[in-house]
């Protein structure tokens, strides 16, 4: 689509100011990107930003009417304020510090229960962080059904949102900029190209509405689009698989613990605290400084106190062979203590072969890494698809995956989800995180995996009660 002289003027300001860089930079998703667009600066230029706040103004009138607007922080949150005053409707503002997530009210402004709210966002690519704050507007009773954005990257975020009941309007897509930067010399045809080909090589799948699996009659009986983890249950080839299900849904939990402490006694008092909480704990044996058998069966016996699962986080990752020994032999004896173990597909079948040569007739079971939440994984595209095909050969023994999002819609499987906080964010280490809603609601996997957001919290009781709950109402608001 063509735009307009007055929108092209305000790309190429856009570009002046630098709001819009090409090169080579790499985007919060670790993903490298050709171009880069940052509003952050506009505070600096009022002019340019009260033209901004017109033209998202202007889209708005697409959405349905509404009481109130609320910028997703930080960068929209200045452009929504000059809305909201050159308009005189309303704003709420959406905090962000997760210390007080749960405590403080994270919603400012005056509004009823029921009131329509408009979203507002300079750029969306997945679609996440607009996501993000519906979900918190939606918990404070509000309702919003549009949002708008200066700038839509095509990458998927129109579509995922519009499965998530949103609508987004946008004032330009990455295509149009391009177009006009090109036109007006900025840019020359082999960076236009190159942009083109990232969206194009770069869509957030939707995320597909699980479809009905099985056969017979669990085909029949279940005509809606989501199941429940105790139905799913039947579906599943693994006895400890069914176990971790129905746990689940009695437990009221898909909060995975990972107690990534460095002496056993730590360990086990922890777990002792949050072993309510939790349907899984997650070991590192090999950073524990004094495993011994002893820890092991103090692990156990919480196990049985707690009702939860143990999964050692092992990544194999070796020829089948190798990994037999490494499960069954060793330090660790693995296979001895661990319900669940995980393996990268990277060498092929031969991994999961190795392991349930010997675990399936203890009744263990294993994950597969079809994904994962570190910066730059090379985990994605056809690496995850084959995985999961992988998974689907050996579902006696494969129960799942760890991933970052429902990498397929078999529902069988279970789909844990690693870098996970009451905050998106990352470490210095490559880690990135999403919050539980973006992971369970959005991305549909089923649970999530905590470790530091815990173990470090003054109180790890309350902390992964509110993660437990902010993950367990996500997934009931999946099947509702
Ligand atoms: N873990 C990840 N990402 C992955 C996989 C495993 O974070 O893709 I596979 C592990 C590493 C750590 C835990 O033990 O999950 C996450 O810990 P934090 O919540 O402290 O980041």
């Amino acid at each position: 689509m063509e735009l307009d002289t007055n929108l092209e003027q305000l790309i190429l300001k856009l570009y002046d100011i630098e709001g819009v860089k090409f090169g080579d930079f790499k985007l919060k998703s670790g993903i490298q990107s050709p171009a880069y667009f940052d509003l952050r600066v506009i505070v600096s230029y009022p002019a340019l930003m009260r033209e901004v706040s017109q033209v998202l103004w202007q889209v708005s009138m697409k959405a349905e009417k509404f009481a109130s607007i609320c910028g997703v922080p930080y960068t929209a949150l200045p452009i929504a304020s000059v809305m909201s005053v050159d308009n005189d409707v309303p704003m709420l503002i959406r905090r962000r510090e997760a210390k007080d997530y749960g405590t403080k009210k994270m919603i400012e402004g005056k509004y009823n229960a029921g009131d329509l709210c408009l979203v507002v966002e300079d750029v969306v690519t997945s679609g996440s962080s607009v996501f993000e704050t519906v979900q918190l507007l939606q918990e404070y009773g509000l309702v919003v059904k549009d949002a708008v954005v200066l700038l839509e990257r095509q990458q998927g975020g129109t579509e995922r949102l519009r499965n998530d009941g949103v609508n987004l309007h946008s004032v330009i897509t990455m295509t149009q900029l391009v177009t006009v930067l090109k036109k007006h010399g900025k840019i020359d045809e082999t960076m236009y190209n190159r942009v083109l080909k990232f969206v194009a090589d770069n869509r957030f799948d939707i995320p597909s509405q699980p479809a009905v699996v099985g056969n017979g009659d669990t085909t029949v009986k279940k005509a809606k689009a989501e199941m429940t983890f105790k139905e799913r249950a039947e579906l599943c080839k693994n006895e400890l698989g069914r176990r971790l299900f129905g746990l689940m849904e009695d437990k009221q939990s898909n909060l995975i613990l990972s107690a990534d402490l460095t002496k056993s006694e730590d360990i086990l008092k922890l777990v002792d605290i949050v072993g309510s909480k939790v349907c899984i704990v997650k070991t590192h044996a090999d950073i524990i400084e004094d495993f011994t058998v002893d820890f092991v069966h103090k692990l156990q016996d919480l196990a049985k106190k707690h009702n939860f699962l143990i999964f050692e986080d092992r990544k194999f990752a070796d020829i089948g062979n190798t990994v037999k020994y490494q499960y069954n032999n060793g330090l660790h004896k693995i296979i001895e203590w661990a319900d669940i173990v995980n393996a990268h597909s990277v060498s092929g079948p031969g991994v999961i072969q190795g392991l349930q040569k010997v675990g399936l007739e203890k009744g263990r079971a294993c994950l597969l890494i079809a994904e994962m939440s570190s910066k730059g994984s090379l985990a994605k595209g056809e690496y995850t698809k084959a995985t999961v095909d992988m998974a689907k050969t050996y579902s006696e023994f494969v129960i799942g995956f760890i991933s970052q999002n429902r990498v397929c819609d078999d529902q069988q499987f279970l789909y844990m989800t690693p870098g996970v906080r009451l905050e998106e964010g990352k470490d210095s280490l490559g880690q990135q995180y999403v919050t539980p809603s973006v992971a369970i609601l959005q991305n549909k996997t089923d649970l999530i995996i905590v470790g530091r957001n815990i173990y470090n919290a003054e109180d790890p009781l309350n902390v992964a009660e509110e993660f437990r709950q902010a993950a367990y109402n996500a997934y009931l608001k999946r099947i509702s």
